[in-house]
């Protein structure tokens, strides 16, 4: 008999006691390498409590459950005509190109319209500029969230394969960081003076 793995990503974040949640949209691996080593920054900088998660593995659905002072961030590549992963092709579709307003699990919203209002999220997108959907994904991803009440914690980040995709997510990762410490309450200059 196997255990069967909860699909329920914020009971794992809380029985794991994990603050902040690492979803990738990955196809070739680089998407998800980038979560994990954000993740790791998180917890050996600033001492986040962080998990890294394929969006396959968890119904995105409850996304509207995440608590509001914990953080969902989505490492998401695009791939075809603009389109993602294989991995994130149902949350893609839950989310961006299903129904008008997509269903999530809470029925006690203030605001019908606006599902996402206690969750805070982050985004880096990974794309490659001789494609004409850049970061397509990466892009309609943060519009919807936000359209449906999210709010973005720091800029959107996209890296460009065609040459700086590295220079591209170090150059965004701290002020992402600053932002995200501001958030969560934490002093971003305690991680940084070693
Ligand atoms: N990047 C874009 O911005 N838009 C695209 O439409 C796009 N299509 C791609 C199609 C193929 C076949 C490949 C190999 C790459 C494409 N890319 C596109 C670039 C990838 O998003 C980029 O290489 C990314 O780093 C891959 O991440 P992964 O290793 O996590 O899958």
């Amino acid at each position: 008999k196997t255990a069967r793995k909860t699909r329920d990503f914020v009971e794992k974040m809380r029985e794991t006691d994990k603050t902040v949640i690492f979803f990738y949209g990955s196809q070739t691996g680089t998407a998800e390498d980038y979560a994990a080593r954000l993740a790791k920054e998180g917890t050996q900088r600033y001492n986040l409590r962080t998990m890294t998660a394929d969006l396959e593995d968890y119904d995105m659905n409850l996304l509207d459950t995440l608590p509001a002072n914990h953080l969902a961030v989505f490492v998401l590549a695009t791939y075809g005509e603009g389109e993602p992963t294989d991995n994130a092709a149902e949350f893609w579709e839950h989310l961006v190109t299903g129904e008008d307003l997509p269903e999530f699990s809470r029925d006690d919203y203030e605001d019908a319209e606006r599902p996402l209002s206690d969750v805070h999220y982050v985004v880096f997108g990974l794309g490659n500029k001789t494609y004409e959907h850049y970061n397509a994904v990466c892009r309609r991803v943060d519009e919807k969230l936000t359209k449906l009440g999210a709010t973005r914690i720091g800029d959107r980040g996209e890296g460009d394969d065609d040459g700086s995709l590295e220079e591209d997510f170090l150059s965004w990762k701290d002020d992402m960081w600053k932002a995200v410490c501001d958030f969560m309450g934490i002093d971003f200059f305690a991680g940084n003076s070693g």
